[in-house]
């Protein structure tokens, strides 16, 4: 059992979700976030902090021995705003944890680091990124400064690209690409436990069916996803027909493909 597990985007969806169903996994739980939130139980410990601030990140990870880093900008944003959460908190995320024993962290990527491949297009974690976007850029930056840290230091990440975690696939897109949360929260007890783990780029997604991305390369994990978007395939035939072009139809990052580059 870990001693302090640091959940940041503990306000968010996914860090809610965890904070609900992956208590078990340490004895002490430290959820942060930008934004203020209620503490679950006497097990957390709440802090409010930017990502972007070094000194409040370098408390945050404090006696910690590993890191749920699901916090940041989750869509895509203008440049300013996914530089401060996405850059910077990474860059204050990584020099934390190398000052501080190198706590292993699970860092939440995206599939949008891949969004400009083809749907007919299957993808081993060997295929160069096409982001589809600057937040998509900022996963590709997450995943090279992670990787960039366990090649000099050692530091140990699960590069995890999740698809769409959510409770269930709402259009025809995330019949390839949901994450159901039980699969998610199989994975996350496998990461935390795993006596080696290294920097292994995974793709978070279920055992869909029509999915895209091939996992074989994680036998040794001793995980494999168990759900299946197909239960859901009758109520998702029931949204109308989309057109062959559209975006959503087209690439592997959907819509997030056809975003404008953000100005605010
Ligand atoms: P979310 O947007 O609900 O949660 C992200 C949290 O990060 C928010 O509560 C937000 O307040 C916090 N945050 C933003 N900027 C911050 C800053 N500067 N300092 C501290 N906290 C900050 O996103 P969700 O869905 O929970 O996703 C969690 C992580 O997983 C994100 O990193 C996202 O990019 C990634 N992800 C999620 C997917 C999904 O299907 N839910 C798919 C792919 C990646
Ligand atoms: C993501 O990276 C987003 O954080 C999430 O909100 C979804 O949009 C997901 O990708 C997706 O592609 O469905």
């Amino acid at each position: 059992m870990l001693n302090r597990l640091l959940i940041t985007g503990a306000a968010g969806n996914l860090g809610r979700m965890s904070r609900t169903r992956l208590s078990h996994l340490a004895k002490h739980i430290r959820a942060t976030d930008i934004e203020p939130f209620e503490r679950l139980s006497d097990q957390e410990e709440i802090v409010t902090a930017d990502l972007a601030d070094a000194t409040a990140v370098t408390q945050l990870v404090k006696d910690c021995d590993a890191v749920l880093h699901l916090g940041g900008v989750s869509v895509e944003k203008s440049y300013e705003l996914i530089e401060a959460a996405n850059l910077r908190g990474v860059h204050n995320l990584y020099e934390a944890a190398r000052a501080q024993g190198m706590p292993r962290i699970v860092f939440a990527s995206s599939n949008h680091t891949i969004g400009f491949y083809p749907q007919s297009q299957r993808l081993t974690v060997d295929a160069p990124t096409r982001p589809d976007g600057w937040y998509g850029v900022s996963k590709v930056y997450g995943e090279a400064v992670a990787q960039m840290y366990h090649a000099k230091f050692g530091q140990e990440t699960a590069l995890l690209r999740i698809g769409s975690c959510f409770e269930k696939p709402v259009d025809r897109r995330m019949m390839a690409t949901w994450f159901s949360y039980d699969d998610y929260c199989r994975l996350m007890e496998r990461l935390f436990t795993v006596p080696k783990l290294g920097c292994p780029v995974i793709w978070g997604v279920s055992n869909n069916s029509c999915g895209w991305w091939d996992n074989s390369h994680i036998g040794w994990l001793g995980w494999t996803a168990q759900d299946n978007s197909e239960i859901y395939r009758a109520e998702i035939e029931t949204l109308p027909p989309r057109p062959a072009d559209a975006s959503d139809v087209l690439w592997q990052g959907g819509k997030f493909t056809a975003d404008p580059i953000i100005k605010d």
